[in-house]
């Protein structure tokens, strides 16, 4: 763990190299990836099977090693213990209400010439999710994956999951029936990708991919890109916690191994102005790190990426979280607000002592799928919005073209583009 004091002399250089570090691997799967992607491509099925075979130990013969079926994922729902199927379905619901809240509206309206103008919102017909096999499959991110679809309208939400050596994970294909998948396919790494963007005999094409995967997975939706929508490239998790000295240390030493836990790469930031909290938030996160199941990995990420800056004043923390730009930050303190409102980049912000950011990885509502890597300086979390787009329109009576035709003839004409000019032209009698 660094710990840092913002009074120290060598502590703007310091805090440069934090911000620069975005902790994310310059694995050189390019390569690798351009050629599955172009095999996928030309031979389709034939291609997923062989990469299946190869990569995840599962042989695609049949039906059933193709596909999972909705009565599969039908039985993994009702073979739930009442309390998962209850903590589920209350996730589920919170979540679609808080995504229901972010359908966009349509906008139609005359302006001041007589022109119409507008747009109307519209799903993508179909997307496709991506969700990890084995211990990254998390149920809450399929739902929040999935849900945002559902709301936004799409037709056809596909669901592509490795399951190697034929391991299903009964808990993501309960998750895939409350959320209403249509199709789960028994594939992963870059072949899935590629299958979803081009499409096989098998498997339809999708026109937006989303869901978080390895460095493969990551890469070939960068690949794609432009052949269908993607949602981001995902890093590995951060959390950034600003607290004062009147918290409970062993609150904020489980919020930062909370995110420490996820991955080795993970990154977990105290900021706080009491030094004496400081020392007893470290001890702390040492005693639970020694009793943690997930100790292994939490211990790397907080020993090589975890980071105390100790502040004369909290008043500091907004223009350190906004060169961090995390992915989530914690206000731990009485009065958040005038914080937050300074902080103008985060991914998703938790305001006050009672909102551990683990309740928004759940089930408070907003998405968990959030810009990571200080992508949060121009990126969004995922939302309804990347399963829509829009379809802009405008409708001319015969007074506004006339109003602002002649400009567009001149400008028509500028440009060397006669054949514009004269669409225009010939409609004002010209
Ligand atoms: N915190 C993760 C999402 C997640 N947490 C899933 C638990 N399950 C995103 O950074
Ligand atoms: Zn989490």
């Amino acid at each position: 763990m660094l710990r840092l004091n913002s009074r120290d002399p060598g502590f703007a250089q310091a805090f440069d190299r934090l911000v620069r570090d975005r902790r994310e691997s310059d694995d050189d799967v390019a390569r690798d990836v351009q050629i599955i992607l172009g095999d996928v491509k030309n031979r389709g099925d034939a291609a997923l099977a062989e990469l299946t075979r190869k990569f995840d130990g599962h042989a695609l013969v049949n039906e059933d090693d193709w596909r999972i079926s909705a009565q599969a994922c039908r039985d993994a729902y009702d073979a739930l213990t009442p309390e998962l199927r209850d903590a589920l379905e209350l996730a589920a619901t919170r979540i679609r209400a808080y995504h229901e809240a972010q359908k966009p509206e349509d906008r139609d309206y005359v302006d001041h010439v007589g022109m119409r103008l507008g747009a109307i919102w519209r799903p993508v017909d179909a997307a496709g999710l991506y969700v990890p096999g084995g211990r990254a499959a998390y149920p809450s991110s399929l739902l929040m994956n999935a849900i945002p679809a559902k709301v936004a309208g799409v037709e056809r939400l596909v669901v592509v999951t490795p399951t190697p050596k034929g391991q299903v994970n009964q808990l993501v294909l309960a998750a895939a029936h409350i959320a209403g998948v249509d199709e789960v396919w028994r594939i992963g790494g870059a072949q899935a990708i590629g299958a979803l963007a081009y499409g096989t005999d098998r498997i339809k094409p999708v026109d937006v991919i989303t869901g978080p995967g390895n460095a493969w997975v990551a890469e070939a939706k960068r690949q794609l890109y432009g052949v269908v929508g993607i949602d981001m490239v995902a890093g590995p998790s951060e959390i950034l916690v600003i607290a004062d000295g009147k918290n409970k240390p062993e609150w904020i030493a489980a919020d930062l191994l909370s995110q420490a836990e996820h991955d080795p790469a993970a990154q977990s930031i105290l900021i706080t102005d009491d030094p004496v909290f400081a020392d007893h938030v470290a001890d702390q996160v040492g005693i639970e790190l020694a009793m943690l199941p997930t100790g292994k990995t939490a211990s790397e990420s907080w020993n090589t990426h975890g980071v105390i800056i100790e502040v004369e004043s909290l008043d500091e923390a907004p223009a350190l979280a906004n060169a961090l730009a995390a992915e989530h930050v914690e206000i731990a303190v009485d009065e958040p607000e005038a914080l937050f409102r300074a902080i103008r980049h985060a991914g998703s912000a938790f305001l006050g002592r009672h909102t551990p950011e683990a309740i928004g990885d759940y089930l408070a509502g907003p998405n968990h799928v959030l810009p990571t890597g200080r992508r949060a300086r121009f990126a969004s979390g995922l939302s309804v919005l990347d399963f829509m787009k829009r379809t802009s329109f405008l409708a001319a009576s015969e007074a506004a073209l006339a109003a602002i035709g002649p400009a567009a003839i001149a400008l028509a004409e500028a440009e060397g583009l006669p054949a514009h000019a004269r669409s225009v032209a010939v409609r004002l009698g010209q």
